[in-house]
């Protein structure tokens, strides 16, 4: 069984300093530098929303960042952001000291004017695919690794979906670091649990 290294949304707007900036972010550069040689295969994805994207508080008069608003699709809710990632901007850039040179493949995601995209693999609404189940069907990858940006939203969406589209998928913890907004890091784990992906560390890659 082949496995695929999946780095999730490692950009500046998620590290110090950024719009959108993740606790301790930039702490994930250098473990994931360190996993990517153990892997056959790499795939990287980036945030990459258009200016005025609908996730983004500042569409909304009288809406905040991190209010939550209703959309008819998905989990009916959606979370508002501080405006980050947008296409071509520094923000959306990679961290300039992630290697980036080893990935076969890169997704882009988000780009959708109208539905946010957390996960990897399907958008918001949980019907638009961006197309990565199908391509690691295609080059034989049956089980995911995955690490990144953020372990409560893009790469614990990107895991529980891994799961459903039937991946075997481990999440490298320390090469993670989560927004920690009220309880989304314990209940996105207990959803983890239920969905049959496992924990792992860079020790268990790396020898
Ligand atoms: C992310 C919130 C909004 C992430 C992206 O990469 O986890 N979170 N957009
Ligand atoms: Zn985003």
């Amino acid at each position: 069984m082949t496995t695929a290294l999946l780095i999730i949304d490692v950009q500046n707007d998620f590290c110090a300093g950024g719009a959108l900036a993740v606790p301790e972010g930039e702490a994930v550069v250098p473990a994931i530098n360190a996993l990517i040689p153990h892997f056959p295969h790499i795939v990287l994805t980036q945030d990459w929303h258009p200016p005025k994207h609908f996730s983004f508080a500042s569409q909304h008069p009288g809406k905040k960042p991190f209010d939550t608003i209703a959309v008819p699709y998905g989990d009916k809710k959606q979370t508002l952001w501080p405006d980050h990632c947008v296409q071509g901007s520094h923000g959306a850039a990679f961290h300039p000291d992630l290697n980036t040179e080893s990935a076969q493949l890169l997704i882009r995601k988000g780009t959708s004017p109208t539905i946010d995209s957390y996960s990897a693999f399907v958008e918001n609404d949980k019907t638009t695919t961006t197309g990565l189940a199908g391509y690691l069907r295609g080059i034989g990858v049956a089980d995911v690794v995955i690490a990144g940006l953020a372990t409560d939203y893009c790469v614990g969406y990107s895991a529980l979906d891994a799961r459903a589209l039937g991946f075997s998928c481990r999440v490298v913890m320390d090469a993670c670091r989560g927004i920690g907004m009220a309880d989304s890091l314990a209940r996105m784990k207990a959803a983890w649990q239920k969905a049959g992906v496992v924990l792992a560390e860079s020790g268990d890659f790396i020898s």
